[in-house]
């Protein structure tokens, strides 16, 4: 770490506690913010870790809503479900507090009351979307339409899950109320807007600043560079709801503030409640009011505009006002999405595993384990149970354990359960020795960078290596043969041992506990602390406790014990696979293939063939004939007059003695399902597509 910080500051994006957490929001922001925050605990720096619940904004009232309660049922209930969940898998937050709290409510009247009153916030007379039907302004999730930018139908009155995009309502194309289902009528209202484009340029010179400073992800920079092409917009950060901090501005009664604004600052309230709990309630100002924090905020990248843009933004206000400073995000390194057996997760389609309900069979390490080893650092990944199993039984058991376990088990039987005595070193000892002292820096270097994937995979290296060590000095050969030697090599595999323990600490924390109490060692790894991972510090004659099983192997009926207890709501979890992704290719492998708009002119069966369809097609001026095995999922006439996608450089075929001058492109998934990719809007054929 840079020495210009003194204490870490890490957060983890709040989740709504609208619903239950599942393995894909563990990937996207709490493992990676866990480990860093072991790691930094371990290397023995200042560290405060906070998170909790966001119980605002239409998330949690919708859900209210489909479940017939209030939205406080509703928080409290998901926030205890899910604080506990996060205990269970071992998250080390040093508080978890939730936005519902008067704590909370004071500091986000504090910050909109500044705003207001230097004035930075502008009021304005604004076209709002309102369903006549529910008497009600659909703000936010209460209306549903297609994304201006990416296409995707689902958006939000607010935001694209899809492409990250923070939009204005009535940006969305065919806008439906979330409730009802009707298209909503425009009517005026008036709301406070934060004008998020005069920060444009100290943004774009902040960001550049921290990241050359800290090396921010390239999915990052992408995300927040493609805003600021755009341009940033003014925001309106008021709502007319109910649920919410209400706005404290005279006349505003009604109103509250938008869940996003209060939702940033519910970090430096949960600082504040940890505080408070403590003898001295002013501690929270040493990580959040100074220059010598470094504050890094983990979220998934469906939130990187709110943390990138927007929060920096509201502290730039603030600190222009005031005396106190607050700390800008050092670092937002988001992932992107983990994928459940290669399909996104989803609540809706009861798609995916809750955490809850994976923690009833299997213990939290293995899990943390695997989703270490597969996290979504620059691109989308995918959890499968098959690979969580293989993982625990083959890397997990089988190298770390096994290692662990046969040391400690041949130690007790040739030495007694104590530490031997160190001899002379053979070049192989030296070697295995020099190894070591090399893991420790080098994986500190990748959780500094962020590239935590690599770091785990780097640990286990170590393991795997020490477990060749130990077949290369054949101890069981000179235990007879060469004593002195085979003390001198199962002293070290016990130095390795307590290693493995301290580095694997961030990952596998209650595995590591269970390796270092063996040991017979006071206290936990990380007191022990990082720097110390490689020293030989087992002292000769030292005696440790009996050895246990490290990890439990997983049969598969116990993966299909969870499936079955699942498959209420749930479809199997495992189900047929969509087909593995082909080898990478580059740019110009895919600038080879030439794919064009087509207007469909005509469409009829082929004769005596019941799968094919023969279309005229037209691409600009050129009219083509193309051949395509769609005649079971389309009849011809609803296809004229189409918009569809063809390869237009694909070598002909002949197919049932008709030529095909062209593949029109289909998507079909594992259910036999198939669906011509067209395109949405009216586009002159000919038009390219990339
Ligand atoms: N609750 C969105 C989410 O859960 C939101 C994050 C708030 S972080 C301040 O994805
Ligand atoms: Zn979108």
């Amino acid at each position: 770490m840079n020495s210009r910080f003194q204490r870490i500051l890490v957060t983890a994006a709040l989740p709504y506690a609208n619903g239950l957490l599942h393995l894909g929001h563990l990937a996207g922001a709490y493992l990676p913010a866990d480990i860093y925050v072991r790691y930094h605990r371990a290397r023995k720096r200042d560290v405060l870790f906070v998170c909790g619940s966001d119980e605002h904004g239409v998330a949690i009232t919708v859900t209210a809503e489909k479940e017939q309660t209030t939205p406080q049922a509703v928080v409290d209930r998901y926030h205890a479900l899910n604080k506990n969940a996060f205990e269970k898998f071992g998250m080390s937050f040093d508080n978890y507090s939730r936005t519902s709290l008067p704590l909370h409510h004071q500091t986000t009247r504090e910050f909109f009351t500044a705003f207001h009153k230097q004035g930075v916030l502008r009021e304005r007379e604004e076209q709002q979307l309102y369903c006549e039907k529910d008497a009600l302004f659909l703000a936010d999730r209460y209306v549903e339409g297609t994304c201006p930018n990416c296409k995707y139908d689902q958006a939000r009155g607010d935001q694209c899950e899809n492409c990250g995009s923070w939009l204005n309502q009535t940006e969305l194309i065919h806008p439906k109320c979330k409730i009802c289902g009707a298209t909503p009528v425009v009517r005026q209202t008036t709301h406070w807007y934060f004008p998020l484009g005069e920060f444009q340029q100290r943004l774009q010179a902040y960001i550049e600043q921290r990241s050359k400073r800290d090396g921010w992800k390239e999915n990052v920079l992408r995300y927040c560079e493609s805003w600021f092409k755009e341009g940033l917009q003014d925001r309106a950060v008021t709502r007319d709801l109910s649920w919410g901090v209400p706005v404290p501005v005279a006349g505003y009664e009604s109103k509250v503030i938008y869940v996003w604004f209060d939702a940033v600052l519910g970090y430096i309230s949960s600082a504040k409640e940890w505080a408070a709990r403590s003898d001295d309630p002013d501690r929270w100002k040493k990580y959040w009011l100074s220059e010598e924090t470094k504050y890094v905020a983990f979220i998934g990248k469906d939130n990187v505009v709110f943390h990138c843009i927007v929060f920096p933004a509201f502290l730039m206000a603030w600190n222009d006002g005031a005396e106190e400073q607050y700390v800008l995000p050092e670092n937002v390194p988001a992932n992107e999405f983990l994928n459940f057996e290669s399909q996104k997760f989803s609540k809706s389609r009861g798609w995916g595993i809750d955490l809850q309900d994976f923690l009833k069979f299997f213990p939290a390490d293995p899990l943390r384990y695997t989703l270490a080893i597969n996290l979504p650092e620059s691109r989308d990944s995918d959890f499968y149970l098959r690979d969580f199993q293989a993982r625990t039984n083959n890397e997990l058991a089988d190298i770390l354990g096994n290692f662990v376990n046969r040391t400690l088990t041949f130690v007790e039987k040739n030495f007694g359960r104590k530490v031997p005595h160190l001899g002379e070193l053979t070049e192989m000892d030296k070697e295995m020795i020099a190894r070591l002292d090399e893991v420790p820096r080098k994986v500190s270097e990748l959780y500094e960078q962020y590239r935590f994937r690599d770091g785990v995979i780097e640990t286990m290296n170590l393991a795997r290596l020490a477990n060749k060590y130990f077949n290369d000095s054949e101890p069981w050969k000179t235990s007879t043969s060469n004593p002195i030697q085979c003390a001198t090599s199962l002293h070290i595999c016990l130095q390795i041992v307590r290693s493995l323990a301290i580095l694997f600490e961030p990952i596998v924390p209650t595995i590591a506990q269970r390796i270092w109490t063996t040991l017979n060692l006071s206290s936990s790894p990380h007191t022990a602390g990082w720097e110390s991972a490689a020293d030989l510090e087992l002292p000769e004659g030292h005696s440790f406790n009996k050895p246990e099983i490290l990890v439990t192997k997983i049969e598969d009926s116990h993966i299909e014990e969870m499936v079955k207890s699942l498959s209420g709501n749930t479809p199997p979890a495992r189900p047929a696979l969509s087909p593995e992704i082909k080898p990478t290719i580059t740019l110009d492998d895919f600038k080879k293939i030439d794919l064009r708009v087509a207007r469909v002119l005509k469409a009829e069966r082929v004769p005596r063939s019941d799968k094919l369809l023969r279309l005229e097609v037209e691409i600009g001026s050129e009219k083509r004939q193309v051949v395509a095995g769609i005649a079971n999922h389309y009849a011809p006439e609803t296809l004229v007059g189409s918009l569809i996608v063809v390869v237009a450089n694909l070598q002909p075929a002949k197919l049932m003695g008709q030529e095909s001058q062209g593949m029109l492109l289909a998507a079909s998934d594992n259910t036999g399902r198939l669906a011509i990719v067209t395109v949405a809007s009216e586009l002159e054929s000919g038009g390219t597509v990339k």
